[in-house]
């Protein structure tokens, strides 16, 4: 069972879907200087993937703030960092599907990082897993809490 590149484009365009209109509505001036263009809020994450597991697994951001995600592949095979969309808990890796991801760092050389940048939105618990083939039954696994 290998990913398909149609599988990681779609996702990637999803996410790029929900973040660009975000990005969009930074206008509006209200009197105040003008030269703050830069959001007040943002944090960053890192998140080191082995064999099988996240750490840390589970994670912590706030709502409706850019959050830069960091992902260090320090295993020796591929690894991701996905998460699905809020509510969404999946009991086993059958259950998964494509449409379920909201945001992911994808698949990434083992010895290598990513980084990505998103705004959640909504309040709410999501799952992080990731989706290579037997790796969320082998323990990598977690939840993203959006406060
Ligand atoms: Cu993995």
């Amino acid at each position: 069972m290998k990913h398909t590149t149609s599988r990681k484009f779609t996702a990637v365009a999803l996410a790029a879907a929900i973040t660009l209109p975000l990005a969009a509505c930074g206008g509006g001036g209200d009197g105040s200087a003008d030269d703050s263009a830069a959001p007040s809020s943002s944090s960053s994450i890192s998140v080191e993937g082995t064999e099988f597991k996240f750490a840390p697994a589970d994670v912590n951001v706030k709502a409706g703030q850019a959050v830069t995600v960091t992902f260090d592949n320090n295993g020796a095979v591929d690894h991701e960092w996905a998460v699905l969309t809020e509510g969404t808990q999946i009991k086993a890796e059958t259950d998964f599907e494509e449409s379920m991801v909201l945001f992911e760092v994808e698949a990434i050389p083992a010895g290598t990082s990513a980084t990505q940048t998103f705004t959640f939105d909504k309040a709410g618990s999501y799952q992080i897993i990731c989706a290579l083939p037997g790796h969320f039954s082998a323990g990598m696994k977690g939840i993203l809490t959006v406060s």
